[in-house]
């Protein structure tokens, strides 16, 4: 049995599985954590819409997800969706390292949170706008604290640069899913359209800010990879992860000794090569980042994950 710990930074994985949106579904979480374990893989980042739900359907989840993660060994940090039980959720109290334990080997991780692995800084930001917010109940289906808050937002950017962000939701301007939203926007309210374009315009504000050179996000149950480029040139690559009926869907990605290659899988489907290259700050680049570059067939194995990376390339 592989030690674990309520604070990712007190691991450090060879790799690291990235998955997204299994909204409670028991089932699609054995079967991707069994295939995940099965690849060796202990430590998955989960980047929300996991489905913390009420009442007894909700704790059945919990328990059940809690039982396949440690039969097999693994940890799950996991970053809020906009479908989750906030209202209960957020009476958990923050443990000294800034998490919540959900169960062992279950963490929630709050937005902000931020943590290293293998001289790499992550960033938690959960949180996403629900269209289909006329459909649900407040307090029972759908609670405010799904958006981000200024609070939140101007907290996650006093906290410096950082090189990897996960999100639920994803920044506004990336090329390949703004487009697939604008395909599918006749589906929603102009209302609802309107606040999620505002949250992923709140969410780029971070990006801008912390300048990470790849992301990872979930929500929008579409499979991509695309190069966000921002205003100064810095690039960022990223996709988001399976989920919904692409629930079995899998991203592999590791982080190794300064540098960070991923390769996403979905089924048969394999995206090879996809790399998240170190910091590129020259103070701390330098021959760190020459050596990342190219170097696909890495001496770490990498496994799978089931979401996207977005990773820079210079
Ligand atoms: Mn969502």
């Amino acid at each position: 049995m592989s030690a674990w710990s309520v604070t990712p930074a007190a691991v450090q994985p060879a790799q690291v599985a990235i998955a997204g949106d299994w909204h409670g579904n028991d089932m699609w979480a054995e079967r991707i954590l069994d295939r995940l374990a099965a690849q060796g893989v202990e430590v998955v980042v989960h980047l929300g819409d996991w489905g913390y739900w009420l009442g007894q359907t909700g704790r059945k989840y919990r328990d059940r997800t809690a039982e396949i993660l440690e039969r097999n060994g693994q940890t799950l940090y996991w970053v809020d969706g906009n479908h989750e039980a906030f209202s209960e959720l957020l009476t958990i109290p923050i443990n000294v390292h800034g998490t919540r334990t959900i169960r062992d080997r279950l963490i929630h991780l709050p937005r902000g949170f931020r943590w290293q692995w293998r001289g790499q800084t992550w960033l938690a930001l959960g949180g996403a706008s629900s269209v289909d917010r006329p459909h649900r109940t407040p307090g029972k289906s759908w609670w405010a604290d799904e958006l981000l808050s200024d609070a939140e937002i101007d907290s996650a950017i006093e906290g410096g640069p950082a090189d990897v962000m996960v999100f639920h939701d994803a920044p506004y301007g990336i090329p390949e899913l703004e487009d697939q939203l604008a395909r599918s926007a006749h589906h929603w309210p102009a209302l609802e359209l309107g606040i999620a374009l505002d949250h992923r315009r709140r969410v780029r504000k971070v990006v801008d800010a912390v300048r990470p050179s790849a992301i990872w996000h979930g929500h929008y149950h579409y499979r991509y990879a695309d190069t966000l480029t921002l205003d100064d040139g810095h690039d960022v690559r990223g996709q988001r992860a399976g989920g919904g009926r692409r629930g079995r869907q899998r991203v592999r990605g590791g982080v190794g000794h300064g540098q960070c290659v991923t390769q996403l899988q979905s089924n048969q489907e394999c995206f090879p090569g996809d790399q998240l290259p170190v910091r590129r700050e020259p103070s701390r680049s330098g021959s760190r980042n020459r050596r990342a570059s190219g170097t696909a067939s890495s001496k770490v194995r990498w496994p799978s994950i089931s979401s996207a990376p977005l990773a820079s390339r210079a």
